[in-house]
């Protein structure tokens, strides 16, 4: 086959897989293996698809808030978490960054009032995978979240201005 045939069949077929990409819908966990499989080569320009949310974990330590700015320049938040396929998911993106589970701040922050948990890009505060005993709001003053704390790799509550890289999340329309 000549190149260019090459090439413009490749186009077409790229554009249909996006395109089937695009029509899917979010996977019943039966279909799980399905999902791990496209998520693996979606990267859109460095972030990760998964469902309607693309991910990107990013290696600088910036405090809590301007781990939040940051996110926010790119039009995204730090990433907010509704089921453990989603926290599963995020760890994976971490993974492949790293190779390892380096502790990561999440978009959740109870800095307004104490207990009272909320997302920082507006998802509903329903899931939460807390380390044993956590939130234990140490020295009355830990009121935002991060992940992979312990060797259990879970959620706990730390000091905002505590520094870690991040993750953020954006949503498709
Ligand atoms: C450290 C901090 C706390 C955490 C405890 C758990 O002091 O990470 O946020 O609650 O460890 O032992
Ligand atoms: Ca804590």
């Amino acid at each position: 086959m000549k190149l260019v045939t090459v090439s413009a069949l490749l186009c077409a077929m790229i554009t249909l897989i996006v395109a089937a990409e695009e029509g899917g819908t979010e996977a019943k966990p039966s279909e799980e293996h399905l999902v791990e499989k496209r998520w693996y080569w979606y990267k859109y320009r460095g972030w990760y698809k998964y469902g309607n949310r693309y991910y990107r974990y990013f290696p600088y330590r910036l405090d809590w808030v301007h781990a939040q700015r940051h996110c926010q320049s790119m039009h995204a938040n730090l990433a907010s978490v509704r089921n453990l396929r989603e926290y599963r998911v995020i760890q994976r993106v971490i993974y492949r960054a790293t190779h390892s589970y380096p502790i990561t701040w999440l978009g959740g922050s109870d800095a307004q009032k104490e207990h009272h948990w909320f997302w920082i890009d507006g998802t509903p505060f329903s899931f939460t995978y807390w380390c044993r005993g956590e939130p234990n709001n140490a020295r009355h003053s830990e009121h935002c979240m991060h992940m992979n704390s312990s060797r259990h790799k879970c959620m706990n509550d730390i000091y905002c201005h505590y520094r870690y890289p991040y993750v953020c999340v954006w949503k498709r329309r």
